[in-house]
C-alpha cells in the first residue's frame, strides 16, 4: 500500500502516520522529520532548509524530491510507504508519480485530513505549551506568527493537491477534527474501501 496524507500543518498527518505504521508494518517517511533530521545533523541539505523552515516557508522541491526518491528505494518500502508531509507543491506531485511510474508502482490512495483553522492554531499552541513544560526545545515553527505563515503557504501551494488527487481518483476525505483514535478509525474504514 502507497499512501500519501495531506492536511493543513498540524493536521495531524505524523500522529496518524506513527500508528498505521504500527497496524500496516509499512514505514513513514515524513519529510518534515527527515528534514529536522539533516538540520540537526548539520548536513549541506540541513544547512540550507534551516532558515526555510523556521520562517514557516517550504523547503525547495529538488531538495525534498531528492530526499524522498533515496529513502524510497530502501529496502523496507518494497511493500509500501505513508508519504507524511509530501508532496506539498503540484511540481513534488508530478515528481512522485515519475519516481513510481519508472519503478513501475503507483500511489494507492491521498488521505485528507480535513481541520479547521481555529483548531489547527490550537493544536499548535498546545503542543508548543506542552514542550516548555517538559523542558524540552519548542519547535521554532510552532510559534504563532510562523504558524501563519505555514497556514498561508498550505493554502497557497499545498491545498491544490485535493483537486490534483481528485482527478484521479484517488483522493479520500476524513474528518480530522475528532479524537485521535475516531481519525484512525476513519482512516481504517477508509482503507478498506481502496483494497476492496
Ligand atoms: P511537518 O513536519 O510535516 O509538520 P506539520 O505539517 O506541521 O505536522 P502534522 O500535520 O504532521 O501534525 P502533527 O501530527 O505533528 O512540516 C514542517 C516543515 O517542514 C514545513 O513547514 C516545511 O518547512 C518543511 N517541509 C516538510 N515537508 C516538506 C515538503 N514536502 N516540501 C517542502 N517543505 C517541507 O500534529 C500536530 C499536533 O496536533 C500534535 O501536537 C498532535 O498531538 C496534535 N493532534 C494530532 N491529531 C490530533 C487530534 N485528532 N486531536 C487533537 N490533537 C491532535
Amino acid at each position: 500500500m502507497r499512501l500519501v496524507l495531506l492536511g493543513p500543518p498540524g493536521a495531524g498527518k505524523g500522529t496518524q502516520a506513527q500508528i498505521l505504521v504500527e497496524k500496516y508494518g509499512i514505514p513513514q517517511l515524513s519529510t518534515g522529520d527527515m528534514l529536522r533530521a539533516a538540520v540537526k545533523a548539520g548536513t549541506e541539505v540541513g544547512l540550507r532548509a534551516k532558515a526555510v523552515m523556521d520562517a514557516g516557508e517550504l523547503v525547495s522541491d529538488e531538495i525534498v524530491n531528492a530526499i524522498v526518491a533515496e529513502r524510497i528505494d530502501q529496502p523496507d518500502c518494497a511493500n509500501g510507504f505513508i508519504l507524511d508531509g509530501y508532496p506539498r507543491t503540484l511540481a513534488q506531485a508530478d515528481a512522485v508519480e515519475a519516481m513510481l511510474a519508472e519503478r513501475g508502482l503507483a500511489l494507492d490512495a491521498a488521505i485528507e485530513l480535513i481541520v479547521d483553522d481555529k483548531a489547527l492554531v490550537g493544536r499548535i499552541a498546545k503542543r508548543a505549551r506542552e514542550a516548555e513544560a517538559a523542558g524540552q526545545p519548542v519547535r521554532k515553527d510552532d510559534n504563532p506568527e510562523v504558524f501563519e505563515e505555514r497556514l498561508r503557504e498550505y493554502y497557497k501551494k499545498t491545498a491544490p493537491l485535493t483537486g490534483y488527487y481528485h482527478a484521479k481518483g484517488k483522493l479520500y476525505r476524513v474528518d480530522g477534527m475528532a479524537d485521535i483514535a475516531a481519525v484512525t478509525a476513519e482512516i481504517e474504514r477508509t482503507l478498506q474501501t481502496v483494497r476492496s
